[in-house]
C-alpha cells in the first residue's frame, strides 16, 4: 500500500468539516495510507490522500480518535516545542548519565551498536518533564480518555538508520496495574515509510487480538488487517488507543527517526509510574535474550 497524506489544519468545530472529513476517514480508510501535515495547511479530503491534523483542543479529534483509535494533533497554538527543541532535548536525553537513572538501550545494526530506546527520564531533564507533565500533552490525553490523565510512563525511541523495527501489537497487554491509557508518538524528526514511521489498524480497537508467544498479534489475525502508514511530521503528534494495533518498519533511510512515546493514565486509577517501572524490572531482570519491552514487540537485538 502507497502511503497518503494528511494535510493540517483547524477542521471541523461544528462547522462540517471535521464531520465529513471523519465520515471520508472511516469509509475510505484503508485507501491509500496517511500522512500527516503540518498545521496551517488547508485540510484535504482523505480520498485525496490527505486528512487534517487536528488542535488538540477540537471536539472532533475526540470522535476520530474515538472511531478510529488513533488520532494526529498538531501544535495549534504554537505552545509546544518546536522540531529544533524536540531534536535538542533528544540529544541531551541521549548524553544522560545512567546514574542519574535514565535507562538506555542500544541495538545492533549494520552500522554497528546504536542507541535504539531511553526511558524514564522526566525526573532528570525539566524541559522534557514539563512538555510531557503539564499543558497540552497531559490535557490531550484527558480529553481523549474523557477523565484527567496522568503519566504512566514515557520513552524516546531513536531508530537510527539500520534500526529495527516492530512487530504488530497492541499496547495495552504491557500495561501494568491500569485498565485506561492513551499513547502518542511525538515526532521528532519526520517520521516516513522509509525511515519505519508507524503503521496502524483503524477500528480495531475494541478487543484484544489474538497473540502469539511473543504477545504480538497473531501473523494469521494480521494477515486479515488493513494496514495504514502514518507519515508524521517533525514537531506533530499521533495519539493512539492503548488496543489501536501498530507496527513500524525498520529505518532504511540514512537518518534518524527519534520519536517521543508518552503514555497516559486515567487519573483516578492513581499515579504508578514508579510502579509500572519497579515491575518492568523485576520482569525483565532474568531476560535473555534482552528485550526493551515486556511485549517481544521489537524485532531488533539488544546489546550492551
Ligand atoms: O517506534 C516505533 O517504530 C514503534 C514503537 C512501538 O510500537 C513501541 O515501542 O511499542
Amino acid at each position: 500500500m502507497g502511503s497518503g497524506r494528511v494535510g493540517s489544519g483547524r477542521v471541523g468545530s461544528g462547522r462540517g468539516g471535521s464531520g465529513e472529513v471523519l465520515d471520508s476517514v472511516l469509509s475510505t480508510r484503508c485507501a491509500a495510507g496517511v500522512r500527516i501535515g503540518r498545521f496551517g495547511a488547508r485540510a484535504r479530503r482523505y480520498d485525496h490522500g490527505v486528512v487534517p491534523a487536528f488542535a488538540a483542543d477540537d471536539p472532533a479529534a475526540v470522535r476520530h480518535f474515538s472511531e478510529a483509535g488513533w488520532v494526529a494533533t498538531a501544535d495549534a497554538d504554537g505552545s509546544g516545542p518546536t522540531p529544533e527543541r524536540l531534536r535538542a532535548w533528544a540529544d541531551e536525553l541521549a548524553d544522560l548519565d545512567p546514574a542519574v537513572g535514565v535507562l538506555h538501550y542500544f541495538e545492533e545494526t549494520d552500522c554497528g551498536p546504536a542507541r535504539c530506546r531511553s526511558e524514564h527520564f522526566v525526573e532528570v531533564h525539566a524541559g522534557l518533564r514539563a512538555f510531557l507533565t503539564e499543558g497540552a500533552m497531559p490535557a490531550t490525553a484527558g480529553a481523549l480518555l474523557g477523565e484527567p490523565a496522568v503519566l504512566y510512563k514515557e520513552k524516546c525511541n531513536y531508530k537510527l538508520p539500520g534500526g529495527a523495527g516492530y512487530s504488530p501489537h497492541q499496547d495495552a497487554p504491557a500495561y501494568r496495574f491500569v485498565e485506561t491509557h492513551v499513547s502518542c508518538m511525538v515526532a521528532i524528526d519526520d517520521a516516513t515509510v522509509a525511515n519505519g514511521c508507524l503503521e496502524v489498524v483503524s477500528g480495531a480497537h475494541d478487543r484484544i487480538w489474538p497473540q502469539d508467544e511473543r504477545g504480538c498479534i497473531a501473523p494469521e489475525v494480521v494477515a486479515t488487517m488493513r494496514w495504514e502508514p502514518v507519515e508524521v511530521p517533525a514537531g506533530g503528534t499521533l495519539w493512539f488507543h492503548s488496543r489501536t494495533p501498530h507496527r513500524s518498519g525498520p529505518n532504511r533511510s540514512d537518518r534518524p527517526r527519534r520519536a517521543l512515546y508518552p503514555t497516559y493514565n486515567a487519573a483516578r486509577e492513581g499515579t504508578l509510574r514508579d510502579e509500572y517501572y519497579r515491575a518492568k524490572a523485576a520482569e525483565l531482570a532474568d531476560d535473555e535474550p534482552r528485550r526493551v519491552s515486556l511485549l517481544g514487540d521489537f524485532e531488533g537485538r539488544i546489546v550492551g
